[in-house]
């Protein structure tokens, strides 16, 4: 691949209270200072429509949702995010740092709330047109000590669920990433923020070696 031209594509996945979310910031404001062209984003909630359905979503008034509902809300915000942000970033040889991506669909919508993995699959790859990241970095720690990172009193509709749907969600990532371990990295999220960034720009590093 050739980054002026093709860019490159890197996810952060994991289960709520991981850390991606830190992970993804501080691997952004390494590569700015490195001097790279980096887009950072994430879904949903990354479009105007993406932060509509993201309210949606995530908002406890709708504990009633059914997941196939679930699941073409989070596919109609992704098909977004891929026309408005993700395709015009890689045609302009961006890297894009993206915080969640398919892969939470099937941890989540199939993994996570029983919907078959084929369908799930299916309908990403059709909002999505196909298009995977290059490589995806996911941090995984057991659900008890990520949850017990989220403050009690402001959990949003799916983080609200059972710890038995959480525990699945992770068992669906570690699966992913046995299924494609080419395109995967897991790293051990029980460390401290600076040790996993370490392991972070590590992985990085041999994936843009390379591609550039
Ligand atoms: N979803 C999403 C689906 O169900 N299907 C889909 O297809 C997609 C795309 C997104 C929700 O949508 C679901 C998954 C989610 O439920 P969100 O608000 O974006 O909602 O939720 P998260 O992605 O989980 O993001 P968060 O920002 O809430 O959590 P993160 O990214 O896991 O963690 P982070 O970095 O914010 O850290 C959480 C806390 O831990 C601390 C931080 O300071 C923070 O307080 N922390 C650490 N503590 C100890 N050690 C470390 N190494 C730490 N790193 C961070």
């Amino acid at each position: 691949m050739d980054i002026e031209s093709d860019g490159g594509f890197i996810t952060f996945e994991g289960i709520e209270g991981c850390g991606k979310s830190t992970q993804a910031k501080m691997l952004y404001e390494h590569l700015i200072e490195t001097g790279y062209g980096v887009v950072h984003t994430r879904e949903p909630g990354a479009t105007a429509i993406g932060r509509v359905l993201r309210e949606t979503l995530l908002s406890t008034e709708f504990a009633g949702m059914d997941p196939r509902s679930e699941l073409l809300l989070f596919a109609a915000s992704r098909a977004q995010h891929v026309a408005e942000v993700l395709r015009p970033s890689l045609g302009d040889g961006k890297i894009i740092i993206c915080d969640r991506y398919v892969d939470s669909t099937i941890a989540y919508q199939a993994y996570g709330r029983g919907l078959p993995v084929a369908e799930a699959r299916r309908i990403s790859d059709w909002a999505s047109g196909g298009l995977m990241p290059d490589l995806t970095l996911l941090l995984d720690l057991p659900v008890e000590q990520a949850l017990g990172r989220l403050s009690p009193d402001d959990l949003d509709r799916i983080e609200l669920a059972d710890i038995d749907f959480h525990r699945r969600v992770r068992e669906g990532f570690r699966e992913l990433a046995e299924f494609y371990p080419e395109r995967f990295r897991v790293l051990d999220a029980t460390q401290p923020a600076k040790a996993i960034h370490m392991q972070v720009i590590a992985a990085v590093n041999s994936f843009l070696d390379a591609i550039i």
